[in-house]
């Protein structure tokens, strides 16, 4: 199932620097000795665990990632400057392994929690090192060694914020595909989706959220009808539910009540938990409507079926109100006042 979000990366610290070959050369002193300092040490590369990113897409443009390398050793016994670290920052949840090798390098479970995975060269050694009683003027230095470098796997086992429940041909698809960047199918018959879908839902430039898509239930669904209920298990993680209601359906022996009252009844056969959730109630395909009506059909049906909760009115296909929903989604997640 794709709740796994994978990418390869090629990553390499930082090349030591050489030592350098000097001699001092100093006015009224002849043949100074040797003052080549060292090389510096090239940058390492670490993983590190953080809250503030929860996918791996940024991955998807830069490929390569490498540390600076140390610099070269100077006369007057100087060492060449270090070359920084370079810290790449990735989900918690983050496992890395080698590609070539096969080996688990790391599983990064909590934020903060901060691996190594490629040492940066030792620099090398200026003449100076190489003095001795027998050789006063060495000219001998070494190279700074290569920084190691890895072809790496990312893997993130995606969990979703915010779950998408309702009939077939409710728009549950074209919402995920309005609002991220993940294109799973639509189509105008039942159970186009066969099996659940991501998305991440970028809110600005820096917060996002993940949405899962999964088939559409029918009445009947617990006893096996339609798909069944088995994609429901997939929702039990998540924050937030949506209840997608198509405003009017084209199959003309389902009305929006009566899709409401299966999708309830459903759930709370699946799991009496997973239908405590915050659930909110998204009045889909307003376009359908000529806007001066649509708030007197969408009143109709809160009022029959009761609804106490939050409500939003959108169309999945023009993008009307999916801005403000994806909004006020990050805002519900980011206070995490969810019960
Ligand atoms: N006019 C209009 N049509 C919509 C809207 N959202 C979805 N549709 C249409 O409704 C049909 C079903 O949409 P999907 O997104 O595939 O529905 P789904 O809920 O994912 O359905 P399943 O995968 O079968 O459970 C498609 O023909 C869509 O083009 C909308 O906002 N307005
Ligand atoms: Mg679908």
């Amino acid at each position: 199932m794709k709740f796994v979000d994978e990418v390869n990366i090629r990553i390499a610290a930082g090349k030591g620097g050489n030592g350098c070959l000097s001699f001092r050369r100093e006015k009224f002193i002849a043949k100074g000795g040797p003052d080549g300092g060292d090389g510096g040490d090239g940058g390492s590369v670490y993983f590190l665990a953080s809250e503030t990113t929860n996918t791996l897409v940024d991955f998807r443009i830069a490929k390569i990632h490498q540390a600076e390398n140390g610099s070269q050793g100077s006369g007057k016994n100087m060492t060449g400057k270090s070359g920084s670290d370079l810290e790449i920052i990735v989900p918690v949840g983050t496992t890395i392994s080698d590609l070539d090798t096969k080996e688990e390098i790391g599983d990064l479970k909590e934020v903060g929690e901060r691996i190594k995975v490629a040492q940066g060269g030792e620099g090398g050694l200026g003449n100076t090192r190489f003095k001795s009683s027998v050789n006063r003027a060495p000219r001998k230095i070494t190279k700074g060694d290569e920084g190691e470098s890895r072809n790496l796997k990312l893997e993130l086992k995606l969990i979703a914020d915010v779950g998408l429940l309702g009939m077939p041909n409710a728009g549950k698809s074209s919402l995920i595909r309005s609002m991220s960047s993940a294109k799973p199918k639509v189509a105008d018959y039942p159970f186009t989706t066969l099996y659940p879908n991501l998305g991440v839902v970028s809110v600005g430039m820096l917060q996002s959220f993940v949405m899962a898509d999964i088939p559409g239930l029918i009445e009947g669904a617990a006893e096996g009808s339609g798909l069944g209920i088995q994609f429901l298990k997939h929702l039990q993680r998540t924050k937030i539910l949506l209840h997608i209601i198509d405003i009017f359906p084209s199959d003309l022996s389902m009305n929006p009540e009566k899709a409401f009252q299966d999708i309830e009844s459903e759930l709370m056969k699946f799991s009496e938990n997973l239908s405590k959730k915050t659930r909110w109630l998204i009045l889909n395909k307003i376009d359908l409507l000529p806007s001066s009506d649509v708030d007197d059909h969408c009143n109709r049906i809160i009022e029959n079926i009761g609804w106490k909760g939050p409500i939003y009115k959108i169309s999945a296909i023009s993008g009307e109100g999916c801005n403000e929903l994806g909004n006020a989604l990050m805002e519900k997640i980011e206070k995490n006042e969810i019960d």
